[in-house]
């Protein structure tokens, strides 16, 4: 029978052990990492040297040596859709608004999918999305009001839609902007009220 020598079972075992172990360390850097396993960047069969089209792109900006964009960011990749499926890496993976940083807990930990895998897909990859303006709620500039365009025309992060002084950006009180001229209306219905007052006097 034959029986391999130590050095071969040393060399795998290392090779074996470096790959997991690269894994492992991997996991941290990608929203719910541990959720599939190693199949989040490589294929179906869990072999370390076979990368889907995320773990390719993954593999590619930990390796970025140029200085101006930091190595081993997740913000590089979010945006992007890895598997060509329709929803970005960020979407599948729970972090939509690319907020995730190494170590830290995704902003939804549910309803994931794979980023390489082109049949797997979210549910709900805008979610939780309260005003279902297909902009998820970590990242919109008014959670409670439709507005896919994000207009925020003063950009003190309080969209149009919800800020009480949208062309005013030194005024960052927030608010429907609607209550702003109503407040005005009412303010000027009450001068007028007074003014009539006083001359009936
Ligand atoms: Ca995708
Ligand atoms: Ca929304
Ligand atoms: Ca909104
Ligand atoms: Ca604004």
């Amino acid at each position: 029978m034959y029986l391999p020598s130590r050095r071969v079972v040393t060399v795998f075992a290392l090779a074996f052990s470096s790959g997991a172990l690269a894994h492992n360390s991997y996991v941290a850097d990608v929203p719910n990492g541990g959720d599939f396993s190693c199949t989040t960047c490589h294929g179906p069969d869990g072999n370390y040297s076979d990368f889907n089209q995320f773990g390719d792109d993954f593999k590619t900006e930990m390796n970025r040596s140029d200085d101006s964009t930091p190595a081993r960011s997740w913000q590089a990749l979010f945006d992007e859709d890895s598997d060509g499926d329709g929803q970005t890496n960020g979407q599948e993976l729970g972090d939509p608004c690319g907020l995730f940083s190494s170590g830290s807990t995704a902003a939804r930990t549910t309803d994931v999918s794979r980023p390489g895998e082109l049949t797997s897909t979210s549910a709900d990859p805008f979610g939780p999305d309260g005003d279902a303006d297909e902009i998820c709620d970590w990242c919109d500039n008014c959670p409670d009001d439709v507005n896919s365009l994000q207009q925020d025309t003063d950009a003190d992060g309080f969209g149009d839609a919800c800020d009480a002084a949208p062309t005013d950006p030194g005024c960052t009180c927030s608010g429907s902007s609607s209550s702003g001229p109503l407040a005005g209306a009412l303010l000027s219905l009450a001068l007028v009220g007074l003014v009539a007052v006083r001359r009936r006097r």
